[in-house]
């Protein structure tokens, strides 16, 4: 139940938003159930919008306030399987841009003024449209793409500030592209943590893909009842239009200077990838046509990054699995393992974008490019015997869990290893230096919360807070992962053939 969670710092990554209870004021929302139509909840603000009472309509249909003619179209809409969303809905003579929903056994209605747009504005709005998706077919580096993107969004919509916003694996945050009004301050390049958008947020993103929030300012309207009386349980509105934010995300705009937000979810490959946001500094309603556009556009811009991503791997993929054919051919002509990948024209270091590599073999150590001195690789093979069971083991983050690998980290930060027998102690390893990077946060990530005892209050400082990444590499890739496994088969295949050749000769 929402009216009893209070967030604290244990619980910020479970608030229910789904059951706020509570909508903001620029449209009116009504619960009716999916079989009846029979309505069970509604939002307080009806009367204004339609000029009823919320009383008159409870356990009624909606023709108690409808022309026949308008019910006749409006529960052809709320029948429509699946539902189209949005819809023109007609009441009382008053149109609206309505939306609905199914949400477990109810059908969510809302309704927003509707807004008439002129002739020329709007083959204005098409035409801009055009140019974006004739532009973004030319365009390759993620770069060139966000800035498109932003660029975009914000002549469309005018907002003082739009930004592109990337998470990593951690669900932490990067600013990678931004269009700005002059005189608007600049988050680009910044990082946010992951606290700042936690669980419920992010669940509420790929449920939800557009968000508007037209005035952090504005009074919320209580759904009523709370509770629905038919399923003594409060309703899920997660994919509502008008739902009112949680009070600590509006906080956290009112602390950024942002009084107006409205932002459109980025999936890659059916995962949340990042965000398309745009701030105001004053109140700020967009319709929603404007607000299909804009999201009909970051669609265009993911299917993009999608196809360039997997154009460039499959790329990379296809010269690592050349090189390690030319590595196997090395290996045979010269009889030898560690001569073949070590000792010859190309070398373990052209499969991967590792910068060092060492393989023991028969109690003998070579090693190439940048590697821990020799006792300390000896010291990571005897940690892998002892910890590790698969063939393959990862990290970029190797002081992790070998705290004195820290002392070499800026040769070995990453590294892969490769299991050829851990009886007769033999392995492959791949590293990856340290990276020198300086992360510039949006506010001290440590700091994401501020309380006063009572209650959580969202963190009230956004100005740069620098910190240096230290003892990581760059992740391994799914590519480089895949061609190590091929070349750990080769060579166990090409190790046992020459056993096996080794046995005939004493044999004979
Ligand atoms: C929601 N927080 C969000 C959302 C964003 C951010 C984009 C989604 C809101 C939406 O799309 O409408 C964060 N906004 C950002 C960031 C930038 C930005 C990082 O513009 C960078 C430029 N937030 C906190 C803390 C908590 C918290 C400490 O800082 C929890 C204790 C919660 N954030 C929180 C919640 C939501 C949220 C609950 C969901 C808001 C909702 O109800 O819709």
């Amino acid at each position: 139940n929402y009216k009893n969670h209070k967030v604290d710092l244990s619980n910020c990554d479970s608030e229910p938003i789904h059951i706020i209870g509570r909508i903001q004021p620029h449209g009116f929302l009504i619960i009716l159930n999916s079989s009846s139509l029979i309505v069970e909840q509604l939002s307080e603000n009806v009367e204004y919008y339609l000029g009823v009472k919320p009383e008159v309509l409870f356990g009624k249909t909606l023709d108690t306030i409808c022309s026949a003619e308008e019910y006749q179209k409006l529960e052809k809409q709320l029948r429509n399987d699946p539902i189209i969303s949005p819809q023109l809905v007609t009441i009382r003579d008053k149109h609206f841009f309505g939306f609905a929903h199914l949400s477990a056994n109810k059908i969510i209605l809302e309704c927003e003024a509707y807004t008439p747009t002129d002739e020329y504005e709007r083959l204005e709005n098409y035409c801009s449209f055009s140019h974006f998706q004739s532009k973004i077919n030319t365009l390759y580096s993620l770069e060139s793409l966000s800035e498109l993107l932003v660029n975009f969004v914000q002549e469309y919509l005018n907002y003082d500030r739009v930004l592109l916003y990337v998470f990593d694996k951690e669900w932490n945050g990067e600013v990678i592209a931004e269009k700005t009004k002059p005189g608007i301050g600049s988050y680009l390049y910044q990082h946010f943590p992951s606290s700042d958008i936690p669980a419920p947020a992010r669940d509420l993103l790929t449920k939800k893909p557009i968000r508007q929030i037209p005035d952090i300012s504005a009074s919320a309207i209580d759904i009523v009842p709370y509770v629905n009386l038919a399923d003594g349980a409060p309703t899920n509105i997660i994919q509502s239009e008008l739902r009112n934010a949680s009070e600590i995300h509006l906080e956290y705009l009112a602390n950024m200077g942002v009084q107006a937000s409205l932002s459109i979810t980025l999936m890659v490959k059916g995962k949340l990838w990042g965000l398309i946001t745009c701030h105001h500094q004053s109140p700020k309603f967009v319709d929603f046509w404007k607000r299909q556009m804009c999201y009909m556009a970051s669609k265009t811009f993911s299917a993009a990054v999608l196809t360039n991503q997997e154009k460039r791997d499959l790329q990379t993929l296809a010269y690592y699995k050349q090189m390690e054919e030319v590595l196997v051919e090395q290996v045979n002509a010269t009889g030898s393992v560690s001569k073949g990948l070590f000792k010859q024209h190309f070398t373990l270091l052209d499969i991967t974008e590792s910068q060092g590599a060492a393989i023991y073999i028969e109690n003998t150590l070579t090693t190439t490019g940048n590697t821990p001195a020799a006792d300390q690789v000896m010291e990571i093979i005897e940690w892998l015997i002892a910890n590790n069971n698969a063939s393959i083991f990862y990290t970029r983050e190797l002081s992790k869990h070998i705290p004195q690998a820290d002392a070499y980290r800026q040769n070995a930060s990453g590294l892969l290893a490769l299991e050829i027998s851990r009886y007769n102690k033999s392995y492959i390893l791949f590293f990856k230096p340290e990276i020198k990077e300086t992360r510039i946060w949006a506010g001290n990530p440590e700091k994401p919360i501020a309380g006063d005892g009572m209650r959580v209050h969202p963190r009230k400082s956004f100005s740069k807070w620098v910190e240096d990444i230290r003892g990581k590499s760059v992740p391994w890739t799914m590519n480089e992962l895949e061609v190590t496994q091929l070349l750990l088969k080769d060579m166990v295949a090409i190790l046992l053939r020459n056993h096996a050749d080794k046995l005939k000769e004493l044999n004979d």
